[in-house]
């Protein structure tokens, strides 16, 4: 159901138009940035005149063409009210005319069809035939044609001119897919969009309608492979009796040109094969595998390859036989090469059980020093798949040096579109300002520009073979990700694999005007918002190269400071008393930093030259140490993650402001999701400030951290029922603990003193994945407000990612009020609060009295 809501004007090119929008009144976000809405009229009017009123196509009827002409009739009745006349063969007058260049040619010899378009590459031309207009749309390969397809519609919907046509285009890199990491059980790993479209309680879902939904969204941003099941791979996916499963997924994805892959467990042989062995030189290994891979081209002709995690976090490889990772790649390659196929060897390897004493040791080394030998060695259908920094897709990290070490390999980059360490969807960060980083990083191969994405293209080392892989794990909820507006992240990915050139804001632009808008506020909050996003997201939770200050031995999610410390896994930041970061360099540190070319070594060796925003992940400095911006290394510590959370706070403010001109089921949607980030921001500020003000002694300049006026804790109220605990990690509750509830119900009372007046009550409390507790606010007998925990945090414990707030707003108090938190415990969640907050207007207008100087004339108390 729709509304005409408002007219407005935007600007069209030079020209400004008049232009009324169509607001949906609800719309669940399934359809993505191809959900082809009204345009609005001028705009809408414009396009028709220049659309022929026939589609058809050339000696062709592969399913990859026949899509390629329904998504454009359906495409164009959605944006423009118009049904196109679906034809075939020779257009007797104007038309879109689809058609591979060959079967083009034949029917039109004379038909300017020249020009180099690499693999998937498309081209869109108008041109006048025997008296008619044609807008031609064609390519190479049927992918290309249905690539040039969405194309057209793209241009449609983003408002521009389709009158005469000349666009060329070709992907920067031949392999775009994307992994799931989807688990045989329908559950998916640092999957944040529910459970999986593809795999439910050991099998193939039934109802594969969600993967042909999914197939067709990849297939508008030209990505041509996916990995369907988890790299901690179970050895059952390449049983026999699974064959038919992954048969079923690639017959649903194939009419959108997208392959299907599988990621393998390297002890298959051995697990499922019955053999007694599954060193990748033994022969009988070598055959187990052959047969394997024949098997599935037998199920599946256009099977694209396989994904391999070995020797990394506990996943066996060939290092249990002394072999090395090109031994292990090639067994696989080997299988795979007469089929076509190609094998992606994961470059993420490295020791989980590393010695935090020894101040040589370091993580980030592991990706070059496993691999850097083996250059060379890889068959040609071999591609190394290398994570975009050295540690694990935190929110800071150079690129990874492997890129510009290896010459005589094919290597792709691994980008996380799942927002793991990135505040898994609850949070909204817009990841292509940090991936467009990446790839635009200069490793200064033989002292050349050579940026990482002329690295995975294949260009600087002359490989055949390179590309993107990005991590999804895209789910079966209604929005994919769990959140509308990280829907962006897999729409940009997509558009970099293409053309790596395009610019962040250009993507985000595109895809708020296909998802949402044209509307032009709509445009510019959505776009200002997610381009600032992951720099504010960095801001509140781990600047200056710290990396993510979350649970990295749990879930990854919430902050806790020291969680990477005295452990195993190597993400460490060596935080103490006197100073933070890891030295990195080549004169006192790990050496990391010599694993870089000279002319990027140099740069980060010397703190003169280190970018402060890499500086703690380079080198370990104390507290007072002056960054370029001439802040001292702590007190930028405590303005970032203040700057952090206001800016969340904006996000709210600047989303409300859109009410009314995007659907209200969205609106709501994002709505709550800012709220509850801004809350988040908070708790994690709180926290780690408080670390580093503990650690360091050193007070923040500017007197806040450690105050918080209006800020009463849990600990300090009348409690009836409730019991002081402790929280782990302490900096994760306000004074280090909160109150539980261990009865049916219990209460806090709080008495406020301050002046009569408005005030906002926030009330900081915990909010568990066991249980649905409640909580009534009230003031004497009167409720306030009533709400139930009923959030799924990844914990069962109190902690940063427990930690939730509720604000009430607006409510009238006079000194002596007595405020009262009602708790009623459920199923193991105990109504846990940390403390409540009174602020607002009357509380500033009343600080702002008592710092007034004192009028003239007044004598001093
Ligand atoms: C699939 C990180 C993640 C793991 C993931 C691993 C990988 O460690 O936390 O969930 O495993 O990376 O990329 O293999």
């Amino acid at each position: 159901m729709t509304r005409w809501l408002r007219v407005a004007t935007i600007a069209l090119g030079a020209s400004v138009v008049l232009i009324s929008a169509e607001v949906a009144r609800a719309e669940s976000g399934r359809g993505a940035w191809l959900r082809y809405a009204p345009l609005p009229e001028a705009l809408a009017a414009r396009s028709r005149d220049a659309v022929p009123p026939v589609i058809t196509s050339l000696n062709d009827d592969s399913p990859l063409v026949v899509n390629a002409r329904k998504e454009i009739v359906r495409g164009i009745r959605g944006m423009l009210g118009r049904i196109l006349r679906d034809e075939r063969g020779m257009p007797t007058s104007a038309a879109i005319v689809l058609c591979t260049r060959v079967n083009c040619r034949a029917d039109y010899p004379s038909m300017p069809l020249d020009g180099d378009l690499a693999a998937d590459g498309y081209a869109l031309r108008t041109v006048v035939s025997g008296g008619s207009r044609l807008l031609l749309v064609t390519s190479d390969t049927q992918r290309g044609v249905l690539y040039g397809a969405f194309a057209l519609l793209r241009r449609i919907a983003l408002g521009q001119s389709v009158n005469d046509l000349d666009e060329q285009q070709s992907p920067s890199s031949p392999l775009r897919w994307v992994n799931q990491w989807d688990n045989l059980d329908g559950t998916i790993e640092r999957g944040y969009g529910g459970r999986s479209i593809f795999w439910d309680d050991g099998r193939a879902r039934d109802d594969l309608t969600r993967v042909r939904e999914y197939a067709r969204l990849l297939a508008s941003l030209a990505i041509n492979g996916v990995s369907i099941n988890n790299v901690n791979a179970n050895p059952r996916i390449l049983s026999p009796d699974l064959i038919p499963h992954v048969a079923r997924i690639a017959d649903a994805m194939r009419p959108w040109g997208v392959r299907v892959g599988l990621a393998v467990d390297f002890g298959s042989p051995k697990t499922i094969g019955g053999l007694d062995t599954y060193d990748p030189l033994d022969a009988r290994v070598v055959d187990w595998w052959k047969e394997r891979v024949d098997d599935l081209y037998r199920a599946i002709p256009d099977f694209a390859g396989i994904v391999l995690k070995a020797d990394s976090e506990g996943r066996v490889g060939p290092s249990t036989y002394g072999r090395t990772h090109a031994d292990a790649a090639n067994v696989v390659a080997r299988a795979l090469e007469p089929h076509g196929g190609v094998i992606f060897y994961r470059g993420f390897v490295y020791d989980h059980h590393m010695d935090w004493r020894n101040l040589k040791n370091d993580r980030a080394r592991a990706a070059y020093d496993n691999f850097r030998d083996l250059d060379g060695r890889f068959d040609d259908n071999v591609i190394v798949q290398i994570k975009h920094g050295p540690i694990d897709f935190q929110v800071r990290e150079p690129a990874s040096p492997l890129f510009g070490a290896l010459e005589h390999t094919n290597v792709a980059i691994e980008l996380q579109i799942t927002q793991e360490y990135m505040g898994q969807a609850r949070h909204t960060v817009f990841l292509v300002p940090m991936w467009k980083e990446a790839l635009d990083f200069d490793l200064r191969v033989n002292g050349a520009a050579s940026p990482v994405k002329a690295v995975v293209s294949g260009q600087t080392f002359h490989r055949p073979l390179g590309g993107y892989v990005g991590v999804a794990n895209a789910g079966i909820d209604e929005n994919w990700f769990g959140n509308h507006l990280s829907q962006a992240n897999l729409y940009g990915f997509g558009r970099l694999a293409w053309n790596p050139n395009l610019g962040a804001r250009e993507i985000a632009d595109e895809w708020t005007r296909l998802t949402f808008a044209i509307d032009p506020l709509v445009v510019r909050t959505i776009v200002d918002l997610q381009m600032g996003s992951r720099r504010t997201y960095e801001n509140y939770t781990g600047p200056l190269g710290l990396q993510t200050l979350t649970d990295i031995v749990g879930n990854h999610y919430g902050v806790a400071v020291e969680a990477s410390e005295r452990n195993g896994w190597g993400q460490w930041h060596r935080a103490d008393a006197a100073g933070v970061g890891m030295d990195r360099t080549v004169a006192t540190g790990t050496g990391f930093i010599g694993q870089y070319r000279p002319g990027v070594a140099r740069v980060y060796e010397s703190l003169g030259s280190c970018p402060d925003e890499l500086l703690l992940f380079m080198h370990h400095v104390p507290y007072t140490y002056v960054l370029h911006s001439g802040k001292t290394v702590i007190q930028y510590i405590y303005d970032s993650h203040y700057d952090g959370a206001d800016a969340v706070a904006g996000y709210v403010r600047s989303w409300t402001a859109i009410k009314d001109r995007v659907d209200d089921e969205r609106y709501e949607a994002v709505l709550a999701q800012l709220k509850y980030q801004a809350g988040q921001a908070i708790v994690w500020r709180d926290a780690v400030t408080n670390w580093f003000a503990r650690a360091s002694g050193i007070p923040d300049e500017k007197g806040r951290v450690g105050h918080h006026p209006g800020r009463m804790e849990a600990e300090s109220a009348v409690l009836s029922g409730y019991v002081d605990v402790a929280v782990t990690p302490w900096e994760t509750a306000s004074g280090g603990g909160a109150i539980e509830c261990r009865s049916a119900s219990c209460t806090a009372t709080f008495r406020v003193d301050d002046q009569p007046g408005w005030y906002d009550v926030t009330i900081r409390y915990f909010d568990v994945n066991t249980g649905t507790a409640r909580f009534r606010l009230l003031r004497g007998t009167q409720v306030l407000d009533e709400w139930t925990a009923d959030d799924r945090v990844p914990t069962r414990t109190l902690d940063g990612s427990s930690s939730a707030r509720r604000v009430v707003k607006g409510v009238a108090l006079r000194p002596g009020d007595q405020l009262r938190v009602e708790g009623t415990p459920d199923r193991g969640e105990t109504a846990a609060l940390d403390y409540i907050e009174v602020t607002g207007p009357s509380r500033a207008a009343a600080r702002s009295r008592s710092a007034r100087p004192a009028p003239k004339g007044t004598p001093p108390e």
